[in-house]
Formats: structure tokens, C-alpha cells, sequence
């Protein structure tokens, strides 16, 4: 099927921006999946071409157009992103045992890291690029709160991380706050990034236990960065390297096209 396109026209994109900012807001109300449909019933062919400035006749156009919704979906997300709003916390009788695995490979092929020659790298926009032994960030003031990790593989899962808020991590090696992007480079070949705004909320951690424990292998050993503000795919494990930069550094499944913002 071949849709014909809009005759080309001065789009405001800010007005149309906006407007999709309200009914996400709006429909904020609503349960996930009825506000994935209600922005399907009120996005039309002719909308999402008028919104993409894509022609959809081919896949490769269709495709094109999708991820160019996906980044003004993290535009979207961005701007409604509250960094005074809490993500829920629960008690601990409520965490979930056992706590789910995953990984893009199997738990038996988890890599090994040594603890004792373990370095964490800090580069671009900051200040300090020394590099952190993990005794170094157990001596900074810690704390604990447990949350729900939202899988999009269809699995949630409440746990209980705690470690250096990563906010003050940020601060104490004078990144700077007004770069866009804080990157992060794992042990087993996985990254990602995420938005300065949520790397500075006050629920995002630099985990360094998982229930009371030094954080086990499986669950990202030496270090994760626990968000529960965002999905399960943003929230790295086994992280070696942290930089802060506005040039967009993407990330494994975002790359494939999971939606970079990734709120939850
Ligand atoms: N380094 C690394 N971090 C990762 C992943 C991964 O494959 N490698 N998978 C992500 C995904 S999709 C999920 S759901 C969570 C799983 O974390 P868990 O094993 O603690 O449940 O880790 C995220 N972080
Ligand atoms: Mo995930």
C-alpha cells in the first residue's frame, strides 16, 4: 500500500511538540497500555508524516520515520521529566526472591572482574579524571532504597540496591552539569547513556550492593547504576567507565532501536 504523502507545508514543530506533551501528560492518568493506544488512535498516518517530514511509501521510510518519533519521544520525555518527582519505593518484606537475571547472554557466561586491580574511569566534561578504587566509593556516604525494575521483556521485579548517590559522585569529581549526556562502558562490552536530568535525581545510584551484599557478579559486580526512574536496558551493570559529553553516545539495545530516554 502506497500512502500518499502530505503536500509539503511550514510545520510548527514546537506547536506539535507541545501537543504531544499534553496528551502524554494528560493521558498520564491512564494505564501504560491505554496510553499506548491513545496516542495510536490519535497519531494518524498523515500526523506521523507531517511530524517526521517522512514520506511513508517504502519500509525503509517507515522505518525512518519511526525512529525519528523514538528521538522526538525523548525530547518529549525530556521536557516532561520531573527531577523533584520520586519513583515509588516499597518495604522490603515486598522484594522479589530471587531476583531475576539478564544480560543480552546467558548468567553462565557472566565475565569475572578482580576486585583488587579494579578501576573505575572518569572522563570528559569533569574536572578529576582519576581513576576510583571501590574502596575509594565504599568510603563515600552511602544509601539504600528499594525499587521496581521494569524489564521490557515483559518482567518486573522489586530489589534493593544502595551506594553512592550518584548525583554527589558527579559533583565530587566536578562533572559538568550542564553537558547533556553522562556515558557509561561495561566489562562485558555493553553502554549506554542517559540525560544529565536523571543523572543528578536524587533516586539514581551508583549501586554497590544488591540487598545488604557486595554487589554479586550476576547482578553487575563491581558497580551498576541503578535508576528507578528509568527501564531495565538503561540501567548498566559492571560499569568500568563513566564520561560526561554532549555528543550523543547511544547505547546496545538503543543502537537496535529501543527508545533512548527509556523512562519508566
Ligand atoms: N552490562 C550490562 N548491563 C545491563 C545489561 C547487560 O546485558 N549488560 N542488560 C540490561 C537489561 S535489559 C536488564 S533488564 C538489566 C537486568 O539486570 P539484573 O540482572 O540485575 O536483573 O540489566 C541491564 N543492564
Ligand atoms: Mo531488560
Amino acid at each position: 500500500m502506497i500512502i500518499k504523502p502530505p503536500a509539503r507545508m511550514a510545520i510548527d514543530h514546537q506547536a506539535v511538540l507541545n501537543e504531544a506533551a499534553s496528551r502524554i501528560s494528560r493521558s498520564r492518568t491512564i494505564s501504560h497500555a491505554g496510553r499506548r493506544n491513545f496516542l495510536r488512535r490519535s497519531l494518524t498516518l498523515g500526523g506521523i508524516a507531517m511530524l517526521t517530514g517522512c514520506a511513508l511509501v517504502d519500509e525503509a521510510s517507515v522505518d525512518t520515520a519511526l525512529s525519528r518519533i523514538s528521538r522526538i519521544n525523548d525530547d518529549v520525555q525530556g521536557w516532561l521529566f520531573d527531577p523533584n518527582r520520586l519513583a515509588p519505593t516499597y518495604p522490603e518484606s515486598m522484594i522479589t526472591r530471587p531476583f531475576p537475571f539478564n544480560a543480552y547472554y546467558g548468567e553462565d557466561q557472566v565475565r569475572e572482574v578482580e576486585e583488587s586491580s579494579f578501576r573505575l574511569e572518569v572522563t570528559g566534561m569533569v574536572a578529576d579524571k582519576r581513576k576510583w578504587a571501590l574502596s575509594e566509593l565504599r568510603a563515600m556516604p552511602q544509601i539504600d532504597q528499594v525499587t521496581r525494575h521494569i524489564c521490557v521483556e515483559g518482567w518486573s521485579a522489586i530489589g534493593k540496591w544502595g551506594g553512592v548517590p550518584f548525583g554527589s559522585f558527579l559533583r565530587q569529581v566536578g562533572a559538568d552539569l550542564s553537558a547533556r549526556y553522562v556515558g557509561f562502558k561495561c566489562t562485558d562490552d555493553y553502554y549506554t547513556s542517559i540525560d544529565m536530568a536523571t543523572a543528578v535525581h536524587p533516586q539514581t545510584v551508583l549501586a554497590l550492593t544488591y540487598d545488604g551484599q557486595p554487589l554479586p557478579l550476576k547482578y553487575g559486580f563491581p558497580m551498576k547504576l541503578r535508576m528507578p526512574t528509568k527501564l531495565g536496558y538503561k540501567n548498566p551493570k559492571h560499569i568500568q567507565a563513566i564520561f560526561v559529553t554532549n555528543t550523543y553516545p547511544g547505547g546496545y539495545w538503543e543502537d537496535q532501536g529501543y527508545n533512548w530516554f527509556g523512562g519508566s
